[in-house]
């Protein structure tokens, strides 16, 4: 059997897929887009669970390489809801007629490069063979749903469903007895929506996080027409600070201004919602008595908010803000008054099984009609590291990153030639909005390889050298602040066995800068050969 041929292969068809596939045809380049779901929209496709919403403001999460599109999609909401964000999706699937290059339903189990002819033979779970000459990784930093190997699963006679693959049909809560095990950022926006239809409801909680809330609501229509006017300069100040255009970083320390003016700037930043709240004070992720401020702030909310003061203190984190991404909520604190919302502490004593009729933890035995696992994902390298990838020397990923992940820029692995990651570890990534950082990887890698089509060539790799160096560089960085001091899914400390390194790259702008470089300097700490 003779095996397809490509230029290109894209493994996911999310934003990043969608867009690669876009410029590449651009470029003349014949390519084929691999995704495993039955529809296009990546993360967005899976995690469908009740309440599920990005923490990005939707005139900012949303693709700004077309002026048309952006200026003729309308969205509804401060913040979308997962089904207008897929909507959105398959809206740009549609005009841009992407779908004809795409195979969905098409799980890649495979890609090994063949250095002889500096092309990658590229496999289906189906057994299909395929090759082109690059390959471009864009399956997605919170793809590989994490379900903790609690025993007795498959006895469990009611239903369950992962916040990561929840089904495409509408699940009725109404009547049931309902447990959630997870209070990362799936368990926070869903247990308000389930606790409203579920006859009793018992949350799971492990480690609290911090909670900010959305305030979403309807977009004032002026707002929307006043930065549709102005869109490109909007874009251009969310660049700036990655995150939100109106993030206004304060420039002033938490350690140097008076109580009172801490407790004035993070009320007003609780009464503005979302993920601005990390900017009250430049010196939250670096100095630990500053972000006790902010902790000791959001605790004191969580008090005020929580009528059961026990409740209250088990909601209360004791870590640090921010170091794992703060979430953003819909009345997530408040539901915990509801009467039919038990919250169970297991951080002592864990869940011990599932059994026929529910769970038990070390000290109760639990009757539920449903389980919701809330239990996050093989977060950045999970995805990448399910597939058999083969790099020039017949070396697997799996060897080459043993003791963690190691990228030049989070955008190629040294010894694996013409394979490009999106928003791979060493990457700022999941640290940013994560739509613009797609874009300009997308840019980037569809420049590289034109580049390298332009001069003829047959390959680029990253070299050893500079890719050491970048590690070292993004661990550097990482050491300067208090993100690694956090047990975070950033650092893979909620993957059992998974190395401890920290994986985003922590600087946007300045990361961009470094990218450009590269390139100008014809692919600087890059091996081209002909
Ligand atoms: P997260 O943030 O990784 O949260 C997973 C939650 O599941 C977290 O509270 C975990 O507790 C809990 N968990 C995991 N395993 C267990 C076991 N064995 N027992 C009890 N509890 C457990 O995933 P999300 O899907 O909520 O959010 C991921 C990102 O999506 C989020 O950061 C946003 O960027 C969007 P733990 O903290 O490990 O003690």
């Amino acid at each position: 059997m003779t095996a397809k041929q490509f230029d290109v292969i894209v493994v996911g068809a999310g934003f990043a897929g969608l867009y690669l596939l876009h410029r590449l045809r651009a470029l003349g380049l014949q390519t084929r887009v691999f995704e495993a779901g039955s529809d296009v929209g990546g993360t967005w496709f899976w995690n469908r669970y009740p309440g599920a919403r990005c923490d990005i403001e939707s005139l900012e999460y949303s693709y700004q390489f077309s002026d048309a599109l952006q200026q003729e999609w309308e969205w509804s909401e401060r913040y979308a809801t997962q089904p207008e964000i897929l909507r959105y999706i398959n809206h740009v699937a549609d005009r841009f007629d992407l779908r004809r290059d795409i195979a969905l339903n098409t799980r890649v189990a495979a890609a090994h490069f063949d250095a002889s002819r500096s092309r990658w033979a590229v496999t289906t779970q189906a057994g299909d063979a395929y090759q082109a000459k690059y390959v471009v990784m864009a399956t997605g930093c919170l793809s590989s749903a994490n379900l903790p190997d609690f025993p007795g699963l498959q006895r469990f006679t009611g239903d369950w469903y992962h916040t990561g693959h929840w089904p495409h049909e509408p699940v009725d809560f109404a009547g049931k007895r309902v447990a959630v095990i997870g209070t990362g950022s799936s368990g926070i926006q869903s247990i308000p929506v389930i606790a409203e239809q579920a006859a009793a409801l018992t949350v799971f909680q492990r480690t609290p996080n911090f909670s900010v809330p959305a305030h979403n609501g309807p977009l004032d229509p002026e707002r929307v027409a006043d930065i549709k006017a102005n869109y490109r300069r909007f874009r251009e100040a969310n660049r700036q600070t990655a995150f939100h255009a109106d993030f206004r970083y304060n420039a002033a320390n938490a350690t140097e201004v008076s109580a009172q003016e801490r407790q004035r700037e993070y009320e007003a930043r609780w009464d503005r919602g979302g993920l601005p709240f990390m900017a009250a004070f430049a010196d939250l992720v670096f100095d630990e008595q500053a972000n006790e401020s902010a902790a000791e702030f959001i605790r004191g909310k969580i008090h005020e908010i929580v009528e059961d003061p026990e409740t209250a203190e088990l909601l209360s984190p004791r870590s640090m803000v921010g170091c794992k991404r703060l979430c953003v909520d819909s009345h997530y604190y408040a539901t915990y008054n509801r009467a039919n919302v038990r919250l169970v502490d297991v951080s002592q004593h864990g869940i011990k099984a599932i059994t026929p009729t529910g769970l038990e933890t070390e000290l109760e035995a639990f009757a539920f009609d449903v389980i919701v696992f809330a239990t996050g994902f093989d977060a950045m390298t999970g995805a990448l590291m399910s597939i058999d990838i083969r790099g020039r020397l017949g070396e697997t990923l799996q060897q080459a990153w043993a003791e963690g992940p190691k990228t030049y820029l989070g955008l190629a692995i040294a010894g694996f030639p013409n394979l490009f990651t999106v928003t791979g570890p060493g990457s700022p990534s999941v640290l940013t909005n994560m739509l613009p950082t797609i874009e300009h990887h997308v840019e980037w890698i569809t420049d590289c390889i034109n580049y390298v089509e332009q001069k003829g060539l047959a390959s680029i790799d990253a070299t050893a050298d500079a890719q050491e160096a970048w590690v070292a560089h993004v661990n550097d960085v990482a050491e300067s602040s208090l993100y690694p001091r956090g047990n975070s899914w950033y650092l893979g400390a909620n993957i059992p066995g998974k190395p401890r390194v920290f994986m985003p790259y922590l600087g946007f702008p300045p990361y961009a800068d470094k990218c450009k470089a590269v390139a100008d300097n014809g692919y600087q700490g890059f091996a081209l050969s002909g």
